[in-house]
């Protein structure tokens, strides 16, 4: 069976009566969205804050109701993918452009879920480009700058122009020799003028839905 659909929909399980939700972006919590639709169609009174313009539209068609951030106190859980996973549940995101509101909500979250096929899982982080989203004014000196932590960086492009976000910025797409202390880069990036955030989670995740090796559910909790 779909992976995917496996962890996305178990994710759904720890949805509760009353909850505020964060809701992630991307191809994984689609099935955690299309859980909760149904169990809000059946009677759950949730609200949701959307992650993403992608995650309002599914969110508002499956009739789950949404709030922003100046009508609630704070979000009870939120749920999201995820590119990578490392073995200490950290994270890199971005993969579908939407990291800086994912990593706000997940930030303003009690508890931060994330629902990952097995692939994602990973022993070191770094294999997957890391996205790093940066304002458009000066991209080419914050890449530069980049470079000099020893990322080589590539301007994501759609449809032959460079990307734009939810929020109007640009992603590069990073790769990094050696990712073994993200907690270090993760702060040296966002000390660069011109970077608005990085798709390092580090230390964010609480839970972490994946499958094991015998195709069964696994609830890996950070310690
Ligand atoms: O952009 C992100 O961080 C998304 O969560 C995304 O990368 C997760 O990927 P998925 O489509 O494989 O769930």
């Amino acid at each position: 069976m779909n992976e995917k659909k496996q962890v996305g929909e178990k994710a759904a399980d720890f949805v509760k009566d009353g909850m505020v939700v964060g809701l992630g972006t991307g191809s994984t919590v689609y099935y955690t969205l299309l859980k909760l639709g149904t169990f809000v169609q059946q009677g759950l009174s949730i609200r949701g804050i959307p992650s993403s313009i992608q995650t309002e539209k599914l969110a508002l068609e499956l009739g789950i109701p949404l709030v922003s951030f100046d009508e609630i106190e704070q979000i009870d859980v939120a749920i999201d993918g995820a590119d990578e996973v490392s073995s200490d549940l950290n994270l890199i995101k971005g993969g579908g452009g939407a990291l800086l509101r994912e990593k706000i909500i997940a930030k303003a979250a009690k508890t931060f879920i994330v629902a990952a096929d097995s692939k994602k899982m990973v022993n070191q982080l770094g294999s997957f480009p890391l996205p790093v989203e940066v304002l458009p004014f000066g991209v080419e000196m914050t890449s530069k700058y980049i470079q000099e932590l020893g990322g080589s960086t590539k301007l994501r492009q759609k449809d032959g122009i460079p990307y734009l976000t939810d929020n109007g910025h640009y992603i590069v797409d990073c790769s990094f020799q050696d990712l073994t202390h993200p907690e270090v880069l993760e702060k040296d990036l966002n000390l660069i003028p011109g970077v608005i955030d990085n798709g390092l989670f580090v230390g964010m995740a609480d839970i972490v839905i994946t499958m094991n090796a015998n195709q069964q559910i696994d609830i890996n909790l950070r310690k």
